[in-house]
This record gives structure tokens, sequence and C-alpha cells, in this order.
């Protein structure tokens, strides 16, 4: 129990092309007892967040934290589709009590699509056999195929490039 602080969460977008967003987004906290956050609106005032290769970091105050008193070990991220070429690439997400100064590492490490709900665990390290997040490792499963499928079509690619199409989804 690291009992009710404020909470900073630092947000790493990617530094690759059209990796930064304009869109909306929303985060929820969990603790290891199953609490949780408010919806906790990321956005800073006057600020242009989620940049590529940008570092953003958001206060949140007690009196957002909801029932959630522990540990973060569990996050949920969704955006909506504001602004354009809103894809966004998120490298990490790092949660902090700021009294107990512990922190949370969330390595996130993919594109986030528009308007679904992303649960990420502390290291995300299930196995793919027990993972509860089923829906998403099928969603990410289909991207895959399609763009399997388009790099088979991708005339005149030497097979190192259309392999590598695959790195953004590892
Ligand atoms: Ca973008
Ligand atoms: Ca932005």
């Amino acid at each position: 129990m690291t009992g009710k602080s404020d909470i900073l969460i630092y947000v790493a977008t990617g530094d690759k092309k059209n990796a930064g967003t304009d869109a909306n987004v929303t985060i929820i906290l969990h603790d290891e007892a199953g609490n949780f956050t408010e919806k906790i609106v990321l956005d800073k005032f006057l600020r242009n967040d989620f940049e590529r290769g940008q570092n953003d970091m958001f206060k949140v105050s007690r009196s957002k934290l909801g029932s959630l008193v522990g540990k973060v070990v569990k996050i949920e991220l969704w955006r909506d589709d504001a602004g354009l070429a809103s894809d966004w690439f998120v490298d990490s997400i790092v949660v902090v009590h700021t009294s107990t100064k512990h922190q949370s590492v969330f390595p996130i490490l993919r594109w986030i699509k528009a308007r679904f709900r992303y649960k990420i665990k502390h290291f995300d390290t299930s196995l793919p056999q027990f993972d509860e997040y089923l829906e998403q490792r099928e969603m990410e499963l289909r991207d895959k195929k399609k763009l399997y499928k388009f790099a088979q079509k991708a005339p005149g690619m030497p097979i190192q490039v259309r392999l590598g199409l695959f790195c953004h989804f590892g």
C-alpha cells in the first residue's frame, strides 16, 4: 500500500514517422487490490501533447484517484480520432507515486488505434496462452495478417523490407 498521494504519469511517444497524435487520450489506473481511478484525460493546458519523440508528464490530483490506494499494476488506455493522422505510437508509460517515489513501468511499444480500450499489465508479462486480453491480441493478429497480405502484393520489395514492416507490431 502506498496510501493516497499525487500521481505523475509520464507518457513517451515513439520517435518514428507519424508517431505523434492530437487525439484525446484517456487513462484509468488500477492497483493490485482491484481498486481504480476515475477516467483521467491526459491533457496539459497550452501544450501540444504526444508529439513524436516527446515525453509528456501529467500530474493527477488526489481527487481523481477514486478508490486507488496501492501500487499501480494495470492501466486502461484509449484515444479518439481527433486531429489529422491520429495514429499514435507509444513507447512507454510510467506511473510514479510522489510520496513513495514508487514507479510502475508499462512498456507499450505499439500503435494505439482509435476507440479501442487497451489493457496493459505491469511489464505485460503474461504468456499468450494465459492472456486475459484475448480480444486485443486477436485484433493485433488480424493487423499482422492484413499487413502480410499487403507485403506479399508489394512488388519488387526485398523480403527483408517486407518482414521489417512487422516491427511496428512486435
Ligand atoms: Ca500520428
Ligand atoms: Ca499532439
